[in-house]
């Protein structure tokens, strides 16, 4: 074994998050060696001149590595299907992850926000909502800042982006508000099944005090018991707890039991998925005991983030957008249900197909699609699973890619860049393609808009 008896917490991952944990356990006094399966992770300068005492452990992992570890402590980017890991937890070993310390010590309430679309939109509306409210909020998570790098005494609120990976090394949560916002297919090469894919997210729902359901998708219904205190959205009606839609004088209200509070034309961001989007974030809101004037003025400010139904340019007739973030098949529907309306669309998509089924992608581009350009990967297999029913190409690159679904678009259409696949194949990262994107019309339309 590489590791010493008296060193036996490992963390596993020289990424944010393993820095994250590292720097927690040396304010707790805790100590820990540390391992990555590449030679050179991300990170390891900066642990490096941090932590000069402690030397990483680096390379591929062999089998029985771990087998003398107490706990493993492990990044989300590793799977727990690793021999090495799999090998050490059937022997014995402790498997748990950053969440988990992270929610055992946070002395202030917690809203933890899951899902398979909207993660990040609802999570910045939610922590909006509350610095509106004049609350000391943090933010983070798989959002982008480690959960271990918010804590702090003086908080009064966290709010927590929880991916699948997060969720299933994590034994304990404990939030006052837990959410699945909905469960569609992703990342099934990692999870292996759409059941161990909806158990790592409903995870999220252990220990909670108060629950938020999304009354449209039966798969975000938690097992809890009725003593849970339950809020839900959904674009059906309103009710006790339950935000929904209410018609008046000819105009659609978001509306809480009998009570009509905002014009759905207020909301600065697009499509009937914003919508429910904006309902989550009200009701996780209000089931954490923020005022609802602050939540309701902070939806009539929030313009979307980026790459997430971005508008980009408006060019003889045509209207671009950038939804690279829409990296699984149920992200992309609703991103094309929700920008075509009156109009067409020609979609760019394709890239790291994760395991997916195409198959619900190609029925809504059959119902609101001019043309398809594929790229990357799983270009070719979602080339041949659309088998001609629409006009059709595979590019190389972006700019190509641009170029081909420009020529195709009539005057009045959208075209839009909405994956439904992961960026890794092509790109550094989702928000590099989203770049790459944009970049790429403006250099078609002359940054004319
Ligand atoms: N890796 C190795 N060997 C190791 C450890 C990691 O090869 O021993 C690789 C992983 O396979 C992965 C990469 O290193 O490709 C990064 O893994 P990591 O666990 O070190 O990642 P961090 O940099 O700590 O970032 C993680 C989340 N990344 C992942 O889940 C892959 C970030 O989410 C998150 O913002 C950050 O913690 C802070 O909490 C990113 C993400 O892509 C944005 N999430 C996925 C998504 O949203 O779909 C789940
Ligand atoms: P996540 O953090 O879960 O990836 P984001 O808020 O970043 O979610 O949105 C990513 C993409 O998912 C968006 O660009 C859009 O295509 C799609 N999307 C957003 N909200 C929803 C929703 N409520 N239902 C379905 N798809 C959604």
């Amino acid at each position: 074994s590489l590791i010493a008896s008296d060193n036996r917490r490992v963390i596993i991952g020289v990424g944010k998050t393993g820095l994250s944990i590292a720097r927690y356990f040396t304010r707790r006094g805790l100590s820990f060696a540390i391992a990555d399966s590449r030679d050179a992770p991300p990170e390891l300068e900066l642990f490096r001149a941090e932590f000069p005492n402690v030397t990483p452990i680096l390379g591929a992992f062999t089998t029985d590595q771990f087998l003398s570890a107490t706990e493993l402590v492990i990044s989300p980017g590793i799977s727990l299907a690793e021999p090495a890991i799999a090998t050490a937890k059937a022997a014995g070993v402790a498997i748990t992850g950053d969440i988990e310390w992270f929610c055992r010590e946070a002395k202030a309430p917690i809203v933890a926000i899951t899902g398979s679309n909207g993660k990040s939109t609802v999570t910045t509306l939610v922590a909006e909502m509350a610095v509106n409210a004049g609350w000391r909020c943090a933010v983070g998570g798989n959002l982008g800042t480690p959960a271990l790098e918010l804590l702090d005494d003086r908080a009064e609120l966290y709010v927590l982006e929880l991916s699948s990976f997060q969720l299933e090394r994590c034994a304990f949560i404990g939030a006052e508000v837990a959410t699945v916002l909905n469960v569609s297919e992703d990342h099934l090469d990692h999870h292996g099944s759409m059941i161990a894919y909806h158990q790592a997210k409903h995870r999220i729902f252990r220990d909670c005090k108060k629950v938020v359901v999304n009354r449209d998708d039966a798969l975000s219904t938690p097992l809890v018991p009725d003593a849970v205190e339950k809020w839900s959205f959904g674009l059906g009606r309103s009710d006790f707890r339950a935000f929904g839609l209410m018609d008046e004088d000819g105009e659609q209200y978001l509306a809480l039991a009998r009570e009509a509070l905002l014009p759905v034309s207020a909301l600065k961001v697009a499509g009937s998925h914003n919508i429910s989007n904006a309902m989550a974030a009200l009701a996780l809101g209000a089931a954490a005991g923020l005022p609802m004037s602050a939540m309701l003025s902070t939806l009539t400010e929030f313009t979307g983030l980026s790459h997430r139904c971005q508008f980009v340019a408006q060019w003889q007739g045509l209207r671009f957008y950038n939804d690279s973030k829409g990296t699984n098949v149920g992200a992309a529907v609703s991103a094309l249900r929700g920008l075509s309306g009156e109009s067409k669309v020609v979609l760019i998509a394709g890239g790291v197909g994760k395991g997916a089924d195409f198959k619900p992608l190609i029925e809504t581009l059959l119902s609101v699609g001019r043309a398809v350009v594929f790229i990357g990967e799983a270009g070719p297999a979602m080339h041949a699973l659309l088998d001609g029913r629409l006009p059709a190409q595979l590019c190389a690159d972006m700019p190509a890619a641009v170029r081909a679904a420009t020529a195709y678009a009539e005057a009045g259409d959208v075209v839009l860049l909405s994956p439904a696949c992961a960026s890794f194949d092509m790109f550094s990262n989702y928000e590099h393609r989203g770049e790459v994107f944009a970049e790429s019309v403006l250099a078609l339309t002359g940054g004319l808009q």
